[in-house]
């Protein structure tokens, strides 16, 4: 009966405990899923990135609907990876430098500008020459990211 109870006193200690200090790891079971959530987040935002450069650039016709539905997308979806940067997660198909847990705060600041420039696209797919400096400076705030903490 004491045994029995001090178990359940201490297996319900540290599930409280763990799911106080770090309330990220609870959303996935094990690292690789974080990481499956964080790049097919990226994946989709990466593939709209491509529907409004492909308008940009000429090589599809200007569509202002089209183009407000993906730069739409693309400001929430950029919202979603960082919860999924949960610590441990930098092995495997991570594709992962420079540690971003490290640089927690360089890490943070990059987000936001990333946000930042994503929210300001919706409002520019009205038309072709604000769409262009718009996704512009979008690309350079992904960059930004990718030449510290990606990979590949
Ligand atoms: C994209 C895309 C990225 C960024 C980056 C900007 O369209 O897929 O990863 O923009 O290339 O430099």
């Amino acid at each position: 009966m004491h045994r029995k109870l001090a178990a359940f006193a201490t297996a319900a200690a540290l599930a409280g405990g763990a799911l106080v200090a770090t309330p990220a790891l609870a959303q996935f079971a094990k690292a690789e899923d974080a990481i499956d959530y964080r790049q097919s987040a990226f994946t989709v935002m990466a593939n709209h990135m491509g529907r409004l450069s492909a308008m940009a650039k000429g090589e599809k016709p200007f569509d202002a609907a089209a183009a407000q539905a993906s730069a739409q997308l693309i400001a929430t979806m950029s919202k979603l990876p960082w919860e999924a940067f949960t610590p441990g997660s930098d092995g495997g198909f991570a594709n992962v430098k420079g540690d971003p847990w490290k640089n927690a705060a360089d890490f943070k600041s990059l987000q936001d500008r990333l946000m930042g420039e994503t929210a300001k696209l919706p409002e520019s797919a009205g038309s072709l020459e604000t769409l262009r400096k718009q996704l512009g400076a979008t690309g350079a705030s992904c960059k930004a990211c990718h030449d510290k903490y990606r990979a590949q």
